[in-house]
């Protein structure tokens, strides 16, 4: 059963050039009409390998308060492992839609296999299937929704977050003295070695009208902290300046996007940032952002340290989970 999946659509669309009324956005929206042509803003690349630490965590947050997005080079991850993460992940989605549709969501859950069915707020879908499974702590992880075909998947997915939790670990400690803090303290706000590491594969299928449609539309990540890795397909737009901006893209580098949940913490002082993917006419795009969040009962508001008479918290307190209810239903925090 197909269910009304994006790569399923997408076939039937190229054969007709059309594609259905409910993924055309309206013109505020449309990436034809809303991205800025003039010259495109830098996004900052930090080099996680740089020895002197002062330069590493002055960069980091520069482009923390500034951006709330880089890109990493020199993180350590091996080229191979993040190679081989993206040839299981795009082989899964090559496999027949049956197969694919035996890790489908169900109610209840975000991990597994999906699309967007319920029209959004103006009633407009997104180009995009997904696939959704945790991948660290062993605590949370449910191996039903973990592809096993390819055969290499598991240990691919298994040998990227050994690697990710190593840079996550730092960029968390150098966010952390970069508040003047030690540097445990942010990693111990989000729940220490009980952060929850959320991998999305986002298979966003060519499209014959990348000028009216978008992938995922404007957002920012609900999570502390996002790290995502695209494939050679351009695609993330981010609103700057009041303008949507093509992400410029370094082969290997990690994205790094400040989260929700750090923003809230440091009390406004580093930017989760507004934003989006586009999809292309000819080739597919593929991203795989991994969220790391903190688990669902961990209270998270602006850390003490940083609050005083003067500079009041500008957010409330809650749990992450009640943060989360509102976020995706659209509430009032
Ligand atoms: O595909 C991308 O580059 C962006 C995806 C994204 O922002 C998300 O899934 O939260
Ligand atoms: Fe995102």
């Amino acid at each position: 059963m197909e269910k009304g999946r994006v790569q399923a659509i997408a076939a039937h669309a190229i054969a007709t050039d059309t594609i259905p009324e409910e993924f055309i956005r309206a013109e505020d929206e449309q990436p034809a009409a809303t991205t800025y042509n003039g010259p495109v803003p830098e996004i900052p690349t930090v080099d996680l390998g740089d020895p002197n630490i002062d330069n590493l965590v002055q960069s980091i947050v520069n482009a923390s308060v500034n951006w709330g997005i880089f890109l990493v080079v020199n993180h350590g991850i091996p080229v191979e492992v993040i190679q081989k993460l993206q040839r299981v992940g795009k082989e899964f989605f090559e496999l027949p839609q049956e197969e694919k549709e035996a890790y489908a969501s169900v109610p209840g859950s975000i991990e597994g296999y999906g699309t967007k069915l319920q029209k959004e707020n103006q009633g407009k879908r997104a180009w995009v299937d997904f696939l959704f499974h945790n991948i660290w702590p062993p605590t949370v992880i449910n191996y039903q929704f973990w592809p096993k075909n390819p055969p290499a998947y598991r240990e691919a997915n298994e040998e990227y977050a050994k690697y990710l939790r190593e840079v996550v670990d730092k960029l968390m400690r150098c966010l952390s003295l970069g508040l003047g803090l030690k540097d445990n303290v942010i990693r111990e706000a989000m729940g220490g070695d009980d952060l929850e590491y959320l991998l999305k594969i986002n298979y966003y299928p060519p499209c014959p009208r990348p000028d009216l449609t978008l992938g995922v539309v404007a957002h920012t990540d609900l999570s502390a902290l996002t790290i995502l890795v695209p494939n050679e397909v351009p695609g993330l737009q981010i609103f700057k300046d009041d303008r949507w901006f093509d992400a410029n893209y370094i082969p290997n580098a990690l994205i790094i996007h400040i989260g929700d949940q750090i923003e809230i913490l440091s009390n406004g002082k580093y930017k989760s940032l507004l934003h989006r993917s586009t999809v292309d006419k000819e080739r597919t795009r593929i991203s795989w952002p991994v969220f790391c969040t903190p688990p669902r009962e961990m209270v998270i508001g602006p850390l003490p340290h940083l609050t005083n008479e003067e500079n009041p918290p500008k957010y409330k307190s809650k749990k992450f989970k009640d943060y989360e209810y509102c976020k995706l239903n659209k509430l009032p925090q």
